[in-house]
């Protein structure tokens, strides 16, 4: 038996083995008499006995394939069958089987028999009636079986998984397509020498090639052959248009084996001569290689980026598994722009998914050897006047020319995509062309299907023989309309009289032979285009040709079962959306993200920043917030789940790992399809530059409104875990436990994962440090990260620039307008680990910084800069995105940064920089930039500077690099341009993706670095510090609601003067107030007065404000430095100024109307005190009589107790007027109206809360009766005080302290800190008592 023999026997048992095992699963299944399915298709291998009789020629080898197929199709179809209906199905199935074999009667009853005794007494006793009565008649008792079979129930489930493996199992080289003889040798051969072999049934995921290694930061050419595919990997996921250069030397030991392999086998076609040393695989070889041994997420990536590289993408993969393979989810993320060109020739760029978008599909075809490349005369016809590029790899190439061994068959595709000018002669639409590699007269199934599928083809031809005429002939007789080209000057003669007789006999058009005669390629190339403009116009979808790939038996990537359920999965979410009505819907899609989230938000901030306590002490007004919070959490879960969530939960909980990735995929695909279907219109629509304000802003907001992407229902289920976490309610609780695991799966297999939410500028806490905490559990304990953001305005490249980076998956130009930051997690290779002291890299990427259509909703700058300050906050390394146009917005950005820096006192660990110009020509960068790069810096010393002195710290703060660290020399990175010529058709410059690749080595470098330094936080601690972080932000109310920081620090300035002028317009309303005290005080008609004050206070108060306005107005005409950056607030100001003067007259008024009152019942005190007092002098007298009566004489100490006793009594009848003081509360206040210090405080007294949860009230219970004073004021003042003391020790000798330095610094002349310091001083407490007191004594 020959070595080939031997191995098929070996793999023709593990197909019987596996057999056996699925048949005893589908045992266990609730439904039994899906086993028998296993006997009723595999009844000839199962009869056969070892070593195998069956002969193993190739129609065998195929038909096994057919079998598998056919089971999975019967299992499917058997499910949910009543045992009966199920057993006679099999029967049934059996006999169609046997009849297959032309051998119906005699196997149709044998088959029967077998069965029987498989089924044993399981056999259902009607069926066992009819077999015994249609015994030796096969034909009648399937008829009768046929009754029975009722109904066919089809629906995708399980058991797919081992229905695949055994089809790869079998496929994996028992079958052959019989065009190609020795192909598996040589796709054997292939696999084997690229060192890809174990990748045959496991194949390469993200896992393998989306991670840190010292492999993806080298670029060194392969040195052997086993390197190439990684290279080829690699290359890719930098999007290096030179992926393809794939030349290496093969290694010693490579050569060794080679010669082997020539030993035994005697390989007749391997090239021998002077390629030995050099690149022995064609590039087609390798990227058909690469395909097979990649998993389905990898082959969509891979095919990503070869279109950004205008490279060729593969579309049919020959000789797969035992037939074709056609690539459609591969190509399922792929979307292409290009320039409609409308009426009045105006033209506008529409954006389309390539697989569902009808356009002509073009297929090019070779029949024989050519003397001109096929696809150097594609590449001719793609390439715009702008320049020649490469789509298609052919014999001139590097490595084109070596043979290739399993590429023949493989079908690429390329599409043309009409630009905005120069389409002249050319196509006004976009097409996709099909390019067939090998010779067509070997590929039949191919040409059978590219002629059913497309538009129309054309064939390359330099001689015609029998076989050409054959080809052509059968393409005459199929429904394609075809061309027949002659792209050789010679041997025209000939040819001419064989292309007119097959023109006459297969009536071919004239217009369809297209010979080249003396044109050079140029004409040539016209005239291909033109015969394209003018044919029959037939547009079909990548998609629509499954169908064709279904009835050639093709294995389509998107019938991979857990794809399929993963795609119904998705149909379901989107069962009862519609797509037009995404507007009006999205609030019921996703309740629990909208207004009572936004609030919440708010309200957590309002929280931190205690801003606006009123009348309420902060301890009150943080107890209400508190209650606020969570009414709007259980407000949150009033809620019903939407439809469309609680699929998409489902879907998420009840699906395996594989299940789930697809299920995200095809959600993903969904989602933006549907957005390209309405956003476009509304951008189209805000083009109009003759928009109103108010039209302009209403198409905004519905553009914002109308964008929905898997990051809602992230969100959404983000917002259901944490309200139903803080109420506590058990029953959804108990739902949605297993969430946070599901989204960490989703993390560690790549997903990008919403961490703050940008339109709130809020994290959901309790949900995403769930999740991180999921993937400690499922990683490990000690797992460390290694945090890396970008930031930057929106669309500057920051996403493209991620995925070049770490070939991530960031949503590119998405045309969506959410506000947000997504953190993806990129795995650290277990040799690089201990090096870099992580275990993956966090990257965070921000989205919609300074979007128009955001910005016009909250009309401040608010959000972006606390979202830009909590990214930068929690980042080890911060790439900030530069682009000529949009520097001074983003500098704007950095100085809030780094002046919000400066005021949280939290910046613990400095953070680093690097900042990326994009758009920058190569030569030039180094000198044209340095002056660029010199001034950007000196701009932000002088910031932090002022920042810092705003701040008072200037002796901690010099320079930027005090607050974040970067290196020039390093820190500052040029990217060139992206593109290389001239989009759509461009591809991504080499340059670009080289200094990307730079950048990655020296990021990695510098986590090495640092790692020296510090090992990166555990989880655990990343989730403390990003609490204790944001929760930083919340708190910093001053910094963010301003444009940059040469505005706040400008702001503060203007501040500054305003206290002056509040303390004027204060001080004119005490001195008015202390005359009219006078004059109350000497006032005899008192009546008279009251309405004469309040028209004085009137007239003061115009003036005040009059005054007060015209300072306002003389410091915005005045030369004062960057008032315009705060032009503004000046509306703000005079507002303030006018509320200080009515409140000061008000206060004045109402001060003046109480001294009133006092004075008149100043009187009655007066009275009432007289006549206390003579009270007491008449008991005192009849206290003296008495004892003076008395006939003995009273001791001293007798004396004095009858004194007190009567003294007692006499002075408890007094009636007391009673005061409340909440001196604590009144301190509070005060403290709490200095503006820009008030955050430093409100710490202090919300931790002083925390201890003392009770405050001070002064009441009658603080006078002391017992004394002999009646009305002692000095002690109970000086007992307040003391208690005060003795009750807050904590703040105490704080807010002493602080008031104490903030009028020391003179920083701020607020009164009410003045007052403050003032009224705690003993001076103050002795002026207080001496008013109380002087009316007593
Ligand atoms: N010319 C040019 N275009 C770029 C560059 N980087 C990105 N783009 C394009 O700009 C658009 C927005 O890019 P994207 O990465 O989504 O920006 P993001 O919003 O910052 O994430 C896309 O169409 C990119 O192709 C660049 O360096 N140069
Ligand atoms: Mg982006």
């Amino acid at each position: 038996m020959s070595t080939n023999e031997l191995i098929t026997e070996m793999l023709l048992y593990n197909v019987l083995v596996a057999l056996i095992r699925l048949k005893q699963i589908l045992a266990k299944t609730d439904e039994g008499h899906l086993q028998y399915l296993i006997t009723a298709i595999f009844y000839e291998i199962l009869k056969s006995e070892f070593p195998l009789k069956t002969d193993v020629s190739k129609r065998k080898q195929k038909s096994m394939t057919d079998k598998i197929l056919k089971l999975e199709h019967y299992i499917i179809e058997l499910r949910g069958m009543s045992k009966e209906e199920g057993q006679a199905s099999v029967f049934i199935i059996a006999l169609e089987e046997v009849e297959d074999l032309k051998n119906s009667k005699k196997g149709g009853e044998s088959v029967i028999q077998t069965l029987r005794e498989d089924m044993g007494s399981e056999l259902c006793a009607s069926l066992e009636q009819l077999i015994e009565k249609h015994a030796g008649n096969p034909a009648e008792l399937k008829d009768e079986l046929n009754l029975i079979r009722k109904h066919r129930v089809t629906q995708t489930e399980l058991m797919k998984n081992t229905l695949c493996e055994i089809g790869e199992l079998v496929c994996h080289d028992v079958s052959k397509q019989p065009e190609h003889k020795g192909h598996s040798v040589h796709k054997n051969d292939v696999l084997e020498r690229l060192g890809l072999e174990e990748y045959c049934n496991e194949k390469l995921s993200m896992r393998h090639i989306k991670k840190i290694s010292s492999q993806t930061i080298q670029s060194n050419k392969p040195s052997e052959l086993q390197e190439v595919p990684w290279y080829f990997i690699q290359k890719l996921m930098m999007v290096h248009s030179g992926a393809l250069k794939l030349k290496c030397k093969e290694s010693q030991c490579a050569k060794k084996h080679k010669g082997q392999l020539e030993d035994e086998e005697n390989v007749d076609d391997w090239p021998s001569d002077d390629t030995d040393d050099a690149l022995v695989l064609n590039p087609l070889d390798v990227i058909v290689a690469v395909f097979m041994c990649c998993d389905h997420f990898v082959q969509q990536e891979l095919v990503e980026k070869m279109s950004l590289c205008q490279i060729a993408v593969p579309f049919l993969l020959p000789n797969y598994n035992g037939s074709c393979y056609i690539l459609q989810w591969a190509l399922r993320a792929m979307r292409k722009k290009w320039h409609q060109t409308l009426e009045g020739n105006e033209t506008s760029i529409i954006e389309k998914d390539i697989v569902t978008h009808p356009m002509l599909a073009v297929t090019f075809i070779r029949l024989g050897d050519l003397q001109r490349s096929k696809s150097a005369f594609l590449n001719i016809l793609l390439s715009g006047t702008q320049g020649h590029h490469s789509f298609f790899i052919h014999f001139e190439m590097e490595g084109g020319d070596v043979p290739r061994k399993i590429s023949n068959g493989l079908v690429q595709l390329s599409w043309y995509l009409p630009q905005e000018k120069e389409n002249e002669g050319r196509l006004l639409e976009p097409m996709v062309v099909m390019n067939l590699r090998g010779d067509a007269k070997s590929l039949s199934t191919q040409v059978g299907f590219l002629s059913e599928v497309s538009s129309m083809i054309f064939v390359f031809l330099d001689n015609i023989g029998k076989e050409e005429e054959k080809v052509i002939t059968n393409l005459s007789k199929s429904k394609s309309n075809f061309f027949l080209l002659q792209n050789t000057k010679n041997k025209i003669e000939a040819v001419r009289r064989r292309l007119g007789h097959l023109k006459s006999m297969c009536n071919i058009p004239r217009d369809n032979i297209l010979v080249r005669g003396k044109k050079n390629d140029a004409e040539f190339v016209s005239a291909v285009w033109s015969a394209i403009c003018k044919a029959e116009r037939r547009y079909v979808t990548l998609e629509g040709m499954s169908d064709a790939c279904r009835k050639m038996s093709f294995y389509i990537d998107e019938d991979y079962p857990p794809c399929k359920t993963g795609r119904e999965n998705a149909d379901k979410v989107f069962s009862d959306l519609n797509p037009d009505k995404i507007v009006e819907l999205k609030g019921k899609i996703f309740p629990f993200q909208g207004l009572h989230w936004h609030e919440f938000s708010r309200i957590d901030k309002e929280y931190q920043r205690l801003k606006n306590t009123g009348k309420k002490t902060p301890l009150e007004y943080a107890k209400e917030l508190e209650q606020k919070k969570k009414e709007l959490r259980q407000k949150q879960l009033e809620n019903e789940l939407s439809p469309a969530i609680k699929m998409f939960i489902d879907a998420l909980l009840g699906s395996t790992k594989e299940e789930r990735l697809f299920f995200l995929h095809w959600m993903k695909f969904k989602l933006d399809s549907i957005s390209l279907t309405i956003l476009p219109k509304i951008r189209e629509d805000l083009k109009h530059q003759s928009l109103k304000t108010s039209k302009k802003e209403q198409l905004l907001n519905r553009l914002s409104r109308s964008s929905l992407g898997l990051e809602h229902f992230l969100r959404e289920i983000g917002q259901i875990y944490e309200a139903s976490f803080y109420c506590s309610d058990p029953q959804l609780k108990k739902h949605l436990t297993k969430l946070p695991s599901a989204a960490a799966d989703m993390l560690l297999s790549g997903f990008p994962v919403e961490l703050i939410d940008g339109d709130v500028s809020n994290i959901p806490m309790g949900w995403v440090s769930d999740v991180l905490k999921q993937v400690q559990i499922k990683t490990h304990p000690d797992t460390r990260i290694f945090v890396l953001s970008v930031l930057g305005l929106q669309s500057t490249g920051k996403s493209t620039l991620l995925n070049t980076l770490f070939g991530l998956q960031f949503a590119v130009s998405a045309g969506r307008c959410t506000r947000g930051a997504f953190m993806q997690l990129i795995s650290v290779d277990h040799h690089m680990k201990a090096e870099l002291g992580c275990d993956y890299i966090m990257v965070i990427n921000t989205e919609g910084l300074r979007a128009e259509e955001l910005l016009s909703l909250t009309n401040n700058y608010e959000h972006d800069n606390e979202l830009a300050t909590l990214i930068t906050g929690l980042s080890d390394i911060v790439l900030v995105n530069l682009s000529s146009e949009s520097n001074s917005e983003m500098q704007d950005i950095l100085q809030i940064i780094v002046h919000a820096l400066i005021r949280m006192k939290e910046v613990g660990i400095k953070q680093s920089i690097y900042f990326i110009h994009h758009n920058v020509s190569d030569l030039s960068a180094n000198v044209l930039n340095l002056s660029g790069v010199t001034q950007l810096l000196k701009q932000l010393n002088f910031l932090t500077q002022m920042a810092a002195k705003q701040e008072n710290k200037e002796e901690t703060y010099t320079k930027f690099s005090d607050v974040i660290h970067y290196d020039i020399k390093k820190t500052m990175k040029y990217m060139p341009g992206l593109w290389h010529s001239q989009p759509p058709m461009a591809s991504v410059s080499s340059g670009y993706s080289e200094k990307v690749f730079e950048l990655k080595q020296q990021l990695v470098d510098h986590i090495k670095q640092e790692r020296k330094k510090r090992l990166p936080l555990t989880i655990s601690d990343f989730i403390i510090s990003m609490e204790d972080f944001s929760n930083a932000v919340k708190s910093e109310d001053f910094i963010f609601s301003f444009q940059n920081s040469l505005a706040a620090v400008t702001y503060s300035k203007l501040s500054s003067e305003y206290s002056d002028w509040k303390w004027e317009i204060q001080k004119s309303f005490t001195k008015w107030k202390e005359e009219a005290e006078r004059r109350i005080k000497n006032c005899e008609e008192i009546d008279n007065l009251v309405p004469a004050l309040k028209s004085e206070a009137d007239e003061l108060a115009r003036k005040q404000e009059l005054e007060g306005l015209r300072k306002l107005q003389a410091y915005f005409t005045s030369d004062a430095n960057n008032r315009e950056l705060i032009e503004n607030y000046k509306n703000h100001f005079e507002i303030n100024i006018k509320t200080l003067c009515l409140e000061c007259k008000g206060n004045a008024v109402r001060k003046c109307e109480e001294l009133i009152k006092l004075h008149q019942s100043l009187t009655d005190f007066n009275n009432l005190i007289k006549k206390y007092i003579q009270e007491i002098e008449q008991k005192v007298n009849e206290l003296l009589q008495k004892c003076k009566l008395k006939k003995n004489d009273l001791s001293e100490t007798q004396l004095k107790e009858e004194f007190e006793k009567m003294w007692e009594k006499n002075v408890k009848s007094f009636k007391m007027p009673e005061d409340h003081v909440n001196i604590r509360a009144d301190m509070e206040n005060t403290l709490m109206t200095d503006e820009s210090k008030r955050k430093d405080i409100k710490e202090k007294l919300r931790e002083s809360h925390l201890s003392h949860t009770e405050y001070f009230i002064a009441t009658d219970k603080h006078v002391n009766t017992k004394s002999s004073y009646l009305y002692r004021s000095w002690d109970l003042t000086k007992q307040i005080a003391s208690d005060i003391k003795e009750m807050a020790p904590s703040w105490w000798p704080f807010s002493h302290k602080n008031t104490t330095e903030m009028v020391a610094r003179n920083a701020d002349k607020d009164i009410g800190s003045m007052r403050f310091e003032g009224g705690l001083q003993e001076k103050d407490i002795q002026r207080t008592a001496s008013k109380g007191g002087h009316h007593v004594n």
